[in-house]
């Protein structure tokens, strides 16, 4: 099965309440993927009727625009004087929640999770049985449909150039910030939305750190750089990972070589129907035969969508099966202190037969 569009979500997500028993479906975590709009606080999902997209007045306009859904209800915490035909609900929007949903006469109401207080004031303000079934939105999240696989593609791509910057803007004494400033400008000017995380430029000391922070740190010949970086297009995320080295020592080249054949042999899993876990264990065999298991302490990737981090996840623990219509990422990596740290990533689109590159650059990236 591939990915669904907006209806098929929400038929499918109907399905899935009324296996459970359910009147009504509550998403605080997921709005964006069930409404099609950035711009929501709340999407209700009623079984029987329309569903009801519930935003603050500063996003009215913007929901109207962008979502599918018609009933869309908007809160504002005070009186405000409002503009001609502007209908607002002066309310919390817990409150505004619990009106819809008496309105409904739900009695039953499955929701994605907890979101700073938001579902402790609505049990507050609205009795009712509330059950928290995250995995339902996010099982669907796992298959990308035709429309997302091109938003994600796009994404990708958009990497991919700001890769190629860091590539030709990597140099001995420029800074880590100076890289990254360099290619948050090129995605930005290539058509990101902005970065789904803070852009990673980490070289020498800061590279066997995994979720290093960019410094004023000046780059240097022996060192090790690690840039991972992502974009946005239309909301959809993307990750990418290189590894650059201006003139490594051979322990470093080593390591290079090692993370990079690790990913190939991880890559070299992927397909419909293999376990997440087999991809990891490809990846984990390689790095712990070269004598670095203990320097790899993360999961080989993980899911691509609307988040830069979803399911499946390729982690030893993954119970995950790969299928057809899944983005992933591909990222071993080893960080040994004191010698460098090493992490490559791409990000792919899985098919029945294999898979499909979606970061792809188009300069040389060097190994001496
Ligand atoms: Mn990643």
């Amino acid at each position: 099965m591939s990915g669904l569009s907006l209806m098929e979500r929400i038929q499918k997500l109907k399905r899935e309440l009324d296996k459970r028993g359910l009147d009504a479906f509550l998403a605080i975590r997921n709005t964006r993927y069930l409404a099609g709009t950035a711009a929501g606080k709340a999407v209700i999902i009623p079984i029987e009727s329309a569903p009801i997209l519930i935003c603050s007045r500063l996003e009215l306009d913007q929901a109207k625009r962008e979502s599918w859904i018609r009933d869309i209800r908007a809160f504002s915490s005070w009186k405000a004087p409002l503009r001609r035909g502007e209908r607002v609900y002066f309310r919390e929007p817990w409150q505004l929640v619990a009106d819809c949903l008496r309105e409904l006469g739900t009695r039953a109401i499955g929701h994605d999770g907890e979101k700073r207080g938001f579902m402790r004031k609505l049990r507050g303000v609205h009795a009712a049985s509330y059950r928290e079934l995250p995995e339902i939105v996010l099982e669907l999240r796992k298959m990308k449909s035709k429309e997302e696989v091109v938003l994600l593609r796009k994404s990708a791509k958009i990497a991919s150039r700001g890769m190629d910057c860091a590539a030709e803007s990597i140099a001995a004494g420029r800074s880590e910030l100076e890289i990254a400033a360099e290619v948050e400008y090129e995605m930005r000017r290539a058509g990101s939305g902005g970065t789904p995380f803070p852009v990673i430029v980490a070289s020498g000391r800061n590279s066997w750190l995994p979720h290093a922070t960019v410094t004023r740190k000046k780059l240097r010949r022996d060192e090790l750089v690690v840039v991972d970086l992502g974009a946005t297009f239309n909301g959809y995320a993307s990750d990418m990972t290189r590894t650059f080295a201006l003139a490594p020592t051979c322990k470093q080249l080593k390591l290079l070589q090692v993370v990079k054949r690790a990913q190939q042999a991880a890559l070299a899993k992927v397909r419909a129907g293999v376990k997440a876990k087999t991809v990891d264990t490809a990846a984990r065999t390689t790095i712990a035969r070269a004598g670095y298991a203990k320097f790899f302490p993360h999961g080989s990737g993980h899911g691509v969508g609307l988040d830069v981090h979803e399911l499946p996840s390729l982690a030893p623990t993954s119970k995950d099966i790969l299928s057809k219509g899944m983005v992933l990422t591909i990222e071993p990596g080893i960080y040994i202190p004191n010698v460098g740290g090493a992490r490559w990533e791409d990000m792919v689109l899985v098919t029945r037969g294999k898979y499909k590159l979606l970061t792809k650059l188009q300069k040389m990236l060097y190994l001496p």
